[in-house]
């Protein structure tokens, strides 16, 4: 992946998020991309009642509704999709895979959209064109070949529509596995698997309307700056009308503190801005599960002291009583749990912890957040449920102006799983399938990412379908995958750019271009629509506008029933009228999933509709019936602890996070302007205690290696070091560049995600020349 950004500069960022600087880079992008004229308008579309859903992020919109709202990111988004620039098949001609594997990530986005069906041949070591029909024919050729379904696995990343993963699973339902790796096990995983224990739905409970009313947000572990830009928006109004906002985060993020709405005339005139957060807690890396359970013992204590006080007491004793099971446990455990413990393992001191439960229980009501930060360590599963529990403490489940916030990433990685893209799916959906399709579906468990990784290398998995994402970059223990894909029979990409999976193939490999959504998708004459179920559950229907960036590009739903065609033919369901008319799909979806009633009629309405999330309504679908106080113990031996026993103080724990200029493995530019990076990635933000321990200082040169015990050399070479305000023993760098650092096998437990927020990594002064 090169290291040819090593020439940047450091320079610390002083004003507030958002603002001028955000219009600046807007005109960068348009401008790098070369955005036409046309397509600009596209902008003004972007999450309109009649225009297309954002592909951007998860984050609702109020503007679905009504007018434009403003997002850097979002514009980097649409940008990177209406870009001028094409890969054609000469492209292809001209340059051998092994060519444009010495490309960095960041020059293989910048050719642009690709725009035939390409198949690799070996001899020339060149992609060359294929007929669509050829490249089915090839895809169910293969799928015929192999012993059993099992042996192919379907990825899925989450910018596919509700129509074309409905459709794709009915595909590979029918052709017989339920292996769905998807890019949510890599991401929200451990909400999706660890909320349903408690409070029965693994969604969030909140919509906007309730930030109007929360008097406090908690936010553990996301950086909406970057990430969710239109988040800031609504954190700003909770602000300005003196809601507390704490910010639980090792890294002092600068664009969780003030931020300039560019679309307030006012505060860009005056260049003045709003201050976000009024309080900033800063765990260690896999600190916050003691910390939420910290503060949920001092919850327990200060009810205690107004019980005996004769005070208004601070747990909600009548939400417990009658919506909860499990309290006494709970409360048992948190008593008897050590204050040495939980201060050691959160890293937070006890008046910082005391002034985190004084902002929780003197609001009335609370809304919590939190990204990848919480979800992507070995415990981010308890530490979920420990969250949970502590809402649950003070009722702030289920009740307008408080709930539980997860911000998703992918714009529709929410909606991918609703319709069944399940490595693990309930009976239920496969009960109904088998209703209303007349086949019968697998029911054996399918593999999810790392699973499929390991059974690649293990030859059990030999042809990869990816829909959509970047399979190579964006998963761990790179070497490793590599070496997994290289082995398949057949990997395909549906996707817009090129990227690595497209290089790092099996003996054959197709990659079939598709439709972006702000492209018009046409199908015999009539433009169809796609659905997509943002992060508060609200499902609504998206139009593209712009010309599609080449004649020959199918939308993802046609490349799907295409593929279904040519590999079971049309004997049980006909594939290619679902592909000529989306609302048949949506018929199919309505009768697989009550919540989609009136599929068609709802979607047609400004704004779309809300699914019912049972746990919003306080209802609860749990064995019991009722919300579960889960008992989860600090873990004390995990692969952090261990390593540092035998390493001492140099054993930093790493986590990979993203920069302001990228989407996942897509690298729009190398700044990252909020944390004072300019010009390059391969960085590492160090506290300036741990640099003097180490004997090193800000600006050395890095290479850094991880602790695991299966005796594999993992490494990535040639990173800056630069000081920051993050905890000691806890260091930051960016992903994907660090992937090959994190061990196939350090998942979190129960949910099967990477930990790549919590990687034992050891730093050692750079030995080559990383200069290109
Ligand atoms: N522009 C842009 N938008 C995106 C994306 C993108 O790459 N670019 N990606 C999309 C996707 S798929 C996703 S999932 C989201 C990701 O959005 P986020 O959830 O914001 O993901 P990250 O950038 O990985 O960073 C998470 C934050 O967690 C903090 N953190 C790390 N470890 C810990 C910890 O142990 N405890 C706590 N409390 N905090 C921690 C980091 O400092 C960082 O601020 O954004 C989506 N939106
Ligand atoms: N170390 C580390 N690893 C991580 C993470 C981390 O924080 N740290 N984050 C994880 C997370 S949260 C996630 S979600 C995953 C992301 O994993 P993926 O979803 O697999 O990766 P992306 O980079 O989002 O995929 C980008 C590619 O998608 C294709 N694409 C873009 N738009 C479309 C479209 O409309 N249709 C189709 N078919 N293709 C399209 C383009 O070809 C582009 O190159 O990475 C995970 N990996
Ligand atoms: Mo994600």
């Amino acid at each position: 992946m090169g290291n040819k950004d090593n020439t940047g500069r450091i320079a610390p960022y002083h004003n507030a998020a958002g603002g001028w600087g955000a219009l600046k880079y807007v005109a960068l992008n348009l401008y790098r991309e070369r955005v036409s004229a046309g397509n600009l308008n596209t902008l003004l579309s972007q999450n309109q009642p009649d225009g297309f859903d954002c592909p951007g992020c998860a984050w609702p919109d109020r503007a679905h509704t009504s007018t434009f709202e403003f997002c850097e990111n979002g514009v980097k988004a649409v940008a990177a999709e209406a870009t001028s620039k094409r890969v054609r098949p000469d492209f292809f001609a001209r340059h051998t895979v092994t060519e444009l594997m010495a490309q960095t990530d960041y020059e293989l986005e910048q050719h642009g959209r690709l725009t035939a069906p390409m198949v690799y041949d070996h001899a020339s070591d060149t992609y060359q064109p294929i007929a669509w029909d050829d490249a089915f024919g090839l895809i169910a050729s293969h799928l015929h070949a192999l012993d059993d379904p099992n042996q192919a696995a379907f990825y899925t990343s989450g910018r596919a529509s509700n129509e074309a993963a409905f459709l794709y699973q009915l595909f590979v339902r029918m052709y017989g596995t339920n292996n769905f790796p998807d890019c949510s096990n890599m991401c929200h995983e451990a909400t999706s698997r660890g909320l349903p224990h408690t409070v029965g739905i693994g969604k969030g409970t909140v919509t906007l309307d309730d930030f109007e009313l929360a008097d406090a947000i908690l936010i553990f572990g996301q950086n909406p700056a970057t990430n969710h830009p239109r988040m800031m928006g609504e954190l700003r109004e909770c602000s300005r009308r003196g809601a507390a906002i704490v910010s639980i985060n090792p890294l002092k993020e600068r664009g969780l503190e003030r931020f300039q709405d560019p679309q307030s005339p006012g505060e860009m005139l005056l260049n003045s801005a709003t201050r976000i957060s009024s309080m900033f807690v800063q765990p260690r890396l896999g600190g916050d599960f003691a910390l939420i359970k910290a503060v949920a013992k001092r919850v327990v204590e200060l009810d205690d002291e107004a019980l005996a006080a004769g005070r208004c007491r601070i747990l909600d004793t009548e939400f417990i009583a009658s919506h909860t099971v499990g309290f006494h446990a709970f409360a048992r455990d948190l008593r008897s749990e050590s204050w040495h413990v939980l201060l050691e393992e959160s890293g937070v001191e006890r008046d910082q912890i005391e002034r985190l439960t004084r902002v929780y229980v003197n609001s009335e009501r609370v809304i919590a957040c939190w990204g990848m930060g919480l979800t992507q360590h070995q415990n981010s599963v308890a530490t979920i449920q420990m969250l949970s529990n502590l809402m649950m403490m003070r009722g702030n489940i289920g009740r307008p102006g408080a709930g539980l916030c997860p911000v998703r990433g992918h714009s529709n990685v929410q909606g991918d799983r609703t319709v069944g893209i399940d490595e693990r799916p309930p009976a239920q959906l496969l009960d109904r399938l088998e209703q209303v399709f007349g086949f019968t579906p697998p029911r054996a468990h399918g593999l999810d990412v790392v699973a499929t990784i390991e059974a690649m290398i293990a030859g059990r998995v030999k042809v990869f379908v990816g829909l959509g994402g970047n399979f190579a970059s964006a998963t761990p223990d790179t070497p490793l995958t590599w070496q997994g894909l290289r082995q398949c029979a057949l990997t395909v990409h549906v996707a817009t750019k090129l990227n690595r999976s497209h290089l790092v193939h099996g003996r054959d490999a197709l990659i079939l271009p598709t439709l972006g959504r702000t492209e018009v998708d046409l199908q015999q004459g009539v433009a169809q629509g796609v659905t997509v179920e943002d992060s508060m559950s609200m499902v609504h229907i998206s139009f593209g506008i712009n010309q599609p960036a080449s004649p020959a590009l199918l939308s993802e739903v046609a490349i799907v029933a295409r593929m279904a065609h040519a590999t079971l033919g049309d004997g049980q369901v006909d594939w290619l009228a679902r592909a000529a008319n989306y609302a048949l799909i949506r018929d199919d979806i309505e009768q697989v999933f009550d919540d989609f009633h009136d599929y068609n009629a709802r979607v047609a309405k400004p704004g779309g509709f809300h699914l019912k999330v049972a746990s919003r309504l306080r209802e609860w679908v749990t064995d019991s019936q009722k919300a579960q106080f889960i008992v989860n113990a600090v873990n004390r031996d995990t692969p952090i602890h261990r390593a540092r026993a035998r390493h001492g103080e140099r054993l930093l724990t790493m986590m990979t996070t993203r920069s302001h200029d990228q989407y996942n493995t897509t690298i729009y530019g190398l700044d990252d302007r909020y944390r004072g990076v300019f010009g390059l990635r391969r960085v590492v933000f160090i506290h300036r205690d741990d640099l003097g321990m180490l004997g090193m200082r800000a600006g050395d040169r890095v290479d850094i290696t991880s602790v695991w015990d299966d005796g594999v050399e993992r490494r990535a070479d040639g990173f800056l070091l630069v000081e920051y305000d993050i905890p000691r023993g806890c260091v930051a760098a960016y992903y994907p560049e660090t992937n090959p650092l994190v061990p196939l096998a350090s998942v979190a437990v129960g949910a099967g995600t990477p930990t790549s927020k919590s990687i034992p990594v050891l730093l050692h002064p750079s030995q080559g020349d990383h200069h290109a």
